[in-house]
């Protein structure tokens, strides 16, 4: 486990010096998490086992328009600080807070159960039970998790590989070339299932940095795109700017192996192009795992980096507080430093935006076991591995069905709920006739109603169950025409047909 691996669990957190010991789950002398799991001993160890139960986390703007949002451990630190100058009262969530004001014991906890602390209509004990956040109305109990799949080294190395010869330049911390090899975003996200209704990606690393980036290019310089190639560049190489010749003013390392018989405005050619890449390899070897130092900065950048080219090629300039800025390329702060948007030991992925009723998983504060196991978790707007499946069958058949008229029809309904089991949910039976007879359109079955009434109108709004054996919602003959009759259940709620989980059956009455 990585240093600061497990800064969990507090409210009022020691920070005037960093107290965390490598082994322990908890800050160490912190005794509020123990007031929890002494009145929720079952809850030990989940996502409510944390700083985030009282802490909030929150966002800060890095430059105008580019906003860092950070876990609840990392926005303490931000916003409180190691010196404690900060007001750590600021960082409480509502239920933070009403523990604080209840006492701040295990007494406070019980005080405070039947509370809404965060007003989103659950009680504190009702969202503890359910193991979602009583002090983040974002979070409920009938919010579920949003799809997620995680991939190792070894699942990566197993998709096609891409290698680029690239300029990494930084605003202040050393520029470099450097040959990463990696899987292209783009195919990352495809094998995930990317969604149609995905936009972009929000990248994290476990110290609670993160980046975000546009599926499509974007006119913002600085945004990112994951789609598509970025334009070829050429080295630049000057004797000034090489570190190893240059040792007091230098800010360009030229000494990987990759740069080895290149020259001056040489055309860079990297096969398929310059790509956003997850890289896990620099010059043929494994990256090397990110750790936190003492000064609260990652070191390291493995084992998988998100590495953006530059959308405007430029040669490595200056760092931007060198002193000596009279060089062949001084800082330059309009060139491209996409190595600033590189997020290195990035663990997470989330595929923006989260699909309707989906919740975060629960993983942002948990990235240095991650970077232990070499993993990386791509989660949101990609496909559900497990989701709610309607079934509607007529005369116990699923697909097209013709009987003669006079014949009786039996239609049925089932649901497997699947991942959204207990989430509140529009269901609709109906069926859209275009009979000779006159029946033209939708008719719905009601179940308040017991009945078929005409027009589009919801079944029931109830929480998604398993509806197993099937249910009867028609018995009868038809006259001769064709219909198509429809289950489907929605991904909320509203009252609107959605029809998120579909399914049809045609019947031709002859
Ligand atoms: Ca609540
Ligand atoms: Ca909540
Ligand atoms: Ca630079
Ligand atoms: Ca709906």
């Amino acid at each position: 486990m990585k240093k600061f691996a497990a800064v969990t669990g507090a409210i009022f957190m020691v920070m005037l010096t960093v107290s965390v010991v490598l082994s322990a789950y908890h800050h160490e002398g912190e005794y509020d998490s123990q007031h929890f799991v002494a009145q929720y001993p079952d809850k030990a160890g989940t996502k409510l086992d944390h700083c985030a139960l009282c802490h909030a986390g929150g966002k800060y703007e890095k430059k105008p328009g580019k906003w860092m949002s950070l876990g609840s451990c990392q926005w303490c630190h931000y916003s409180y600080g190691y010196d404690g100058s900060g007001n750590i009262v600021d960082t409480l969530n509502p239920y933070g807070m009403d523990y604080l004001v209840n006492g701040r014991n295990q007494n406070a906890i019980v005080a405070i159960a039947d509370k809404d602390s965060d007003g989103d209509g659950y009680s504190n004990a009702a969202e503890i039970a359910a193991v979602r956040y009583p002090g983040n109305a974002g979070d409920d109990p009938t919010k579920v998790p949003a799809p997620s799949r995680i991939y190792t080294q070894a699942q990566l190395e197993a998709m096609t590989q891409h290698t680029q010869f690239m300029l990494m330049n930084t605003s202040r911390s050393g520029d470099f070339y450097v040959q990463y090899t990696g899987v292209p975003v783009e195919d990352l996200l495809k094998d995930a299932g990317i969604l149609g209704s995905a936009t972009g990606i929000t990248v994290f690393a476990p110290d609670g940095w993160s980046n975000y980036h546009p599926l499509e290019i974007d006119s913002d310089s600085e945004l990112y795109h994951v789609n598509g190639v970025y334009p070829e560049a050429y080295y630049r190489y000057n004797t000034q700017a090489d570190t190893a010749l240059n040792t007091t003013d230098g800010w360009c390392d030229y000494g990987a192996p990759s740069c080895a018989g290149r020259s001056d405005l040489d055309l860079i050619v990297n096969a398929d192009g310059l790509k956003m890449l997850l890289a896990f390899k620099r010059e043929g070897q494994n990256l090397e795992p990110g750790v936190l130092g003492d000064d609260n900065k990652l070191l390291g950048e493995g084992p998988f980096r998100l590495v953006p080219p530059q959308k405007a090629p430029s040669p490595p300039d200056q760092a931007s507080n060198a002193a000596n800025q009279d060089v062949v390329w001084p800082y330059n702060y309009e060139w491209d430093h996409s190595a600033g948007a590189a997020s290195r030991s990035a663990t997470i992925i989330r595929v923006e935006p989260l699909p309707e009723g989906t919740t975060d998983i629960d993983i942002l504060e948990a990235g240095w076991q991650y970077v232990d196991e070499g993993k990386i978790i791509v989660y949101g707007a990609i496909t559900d591995p497990n989701p709610p499946v309607p079934d509607i069958k007529v005369n116990g058949q699923d697909g097209p069905v013709t009987v003669s008229s006079g014949d009786s029809l039996f239609v049925t309904v089932g649901l497997v709920a699947g991942s959204r089991a207990g989430q509140a949910a529009d269901w609709w039976v109906a069926a859209n006739a275009s009979a000779p007879a006159g029946l033209y359109g939708f008719y719905s079955y009601v179940y308040a109603m017991g009945g078929w009434v005409a027009g589009l109108n919801r079944c029931i709004q109830m929480d998604l169950v398993n509806l197993s054996p099937d249910v009867g919602v028609f018995s009868g003959t038809l006259p001769e025409g064709v219909y198509d009759f429809y289950f489907a259940v929605d991904s909320n709620a509203d009252g609107n047909p959605d029809g998120t989980w579909l399914d049809t059956v045609k019947v031709t009455v002859q």
